[in-house]
């Protein structure tokens, strides 16, 4: 059963459309929004932090009417669903923007489109940097990734302070994870995952050696359903095959998300059990960060 919050014929002015004319004289915008999310806990506890306040996306949705001038409605209404999306509780929105003097050349009541969009499959993206000033290039890649279209961060973990596994000698890590849910492809989501590092001065000299920043794809789906992703592409391996025994993801990954599970060769397993099992003993906790998403 699906809950949802309806706000129904915001109006404003903006100067969205194809023709000169239209973005010189403007004319009236009304967007519709249909939000699904969980309306129990503010059922009970009647506290607005538990649920979505209508007054903010009415808000949110006049700023983008009034805002840089689109050529088209569907821009606008995919804009409002990202913004509205950026919203944690929603799970999924409905966005209707509708256009009535808009220039058809005939008569005619109103001209709408409607998108639907969801949040996507649920992302958990493991963070690392040993090279420079590693907790401000973190703290940018959290920013980047929040800011990728079709992309929304959940939670962000606490900074631990690692041993380096593996590889050459080299300085201690910062880590980190992010967990979020994304409409991206997982191969699109990686390309973009490289990009950002590349933003950051990460070079790919020797495996395992010391970086800039690495941003490594952990899980995409929730282990055990029917969204997982699984495959062993030497590019692109889901899950990443050896965070089930790495404490520097397991451990933020369960302060991000102490609820989180992943496939490991037994099976799926809360992240909370493994960290029994794995040594953690060079992880610790790191600085204080303020991550922004
Ligand atoms: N690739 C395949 N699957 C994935 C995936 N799920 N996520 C491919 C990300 N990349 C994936 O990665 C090498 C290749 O793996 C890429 O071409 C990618 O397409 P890379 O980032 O170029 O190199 P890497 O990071 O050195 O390799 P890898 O395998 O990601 O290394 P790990 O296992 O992440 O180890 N110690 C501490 N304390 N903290 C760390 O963060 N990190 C590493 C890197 C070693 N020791 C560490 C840490
Ligand atoms: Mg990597």
């Amino acid at each position: 059963m699906t809950d949802r919050i309806h706000l129904r014929g915001v109006e404003a002015f903006g100067y969205h459309g194809v023709l000169p004319d239209e973005k010189r004289d403007g004319q009236p915008f009304v967007v519709d929004v249909v939000m699904e999310l969980d309306l129990a806990t503010a059922g009970g506890s009647d506290a607005l932090d538990d649920t979505v306040s209508y007054a903010e996306i009415a808000g949110e949705v006049v700023a983008r009417i009034t805002g840089p001038s689109f050529d088209l409605i569907e821009r606008l209404a995919e804009v409002v669903a990202d913004d509205v999306l950026r919203h944690r509780l929603v799970d999924a929105v409905t966005v209707a923007v509708h256009k009535p003097q808009a220039p058809v050349g005939h008569p005619f009541r109103d001209v709408a489109v409607e998108v639907h969009r969801g949040r996507g499959v649920p992302v958990v993206v493991a963070l690392g940097a040993n090279l420079g000033d590693a907790r401000a290039t973190l703290e940018s890649a959290v920013d980047s990734v929040a800011a990728l279209p079709g992309m929304r961060v959940r939670a962000v973990s606490p900074l631990v302070e690692t041993d380096p596994v593996g590889g050459p000698e080299q300085p201690g890590y910062l880590n980190a994870v992010l967990v979020g849910d994304t409409t991206l492809t997982p191969a699109d989501l990686l390309g973009r995952l490289h990009a950002i590092e590349a933003d950051h001065g990460r070079t790919r000299d020797i495996r395992w050696g010391a970086r800039t920043l690495d941003l490594d794809l952990v899980q995409v789906g929730r282990a055990g359903t029917a969204s997982e992703v699984r495959q062993a592409d030497d590019a692109l391996t889901l899950p990443h095959p050896r965070a089930h025994e790495r404490g520097f993801v397991l451990v933020p990954w369960s302060q991000a998300d102490p609820a989180a599970t992943i496939r490991t060769d037994a099976g799926v397993r809360p992240v909370a059990d493994l960290l029994a099992e794995v040594d953690t003993s060079g992880v610790r906790t790191g600085p204080e960060w303020s991550p922004t998403w």
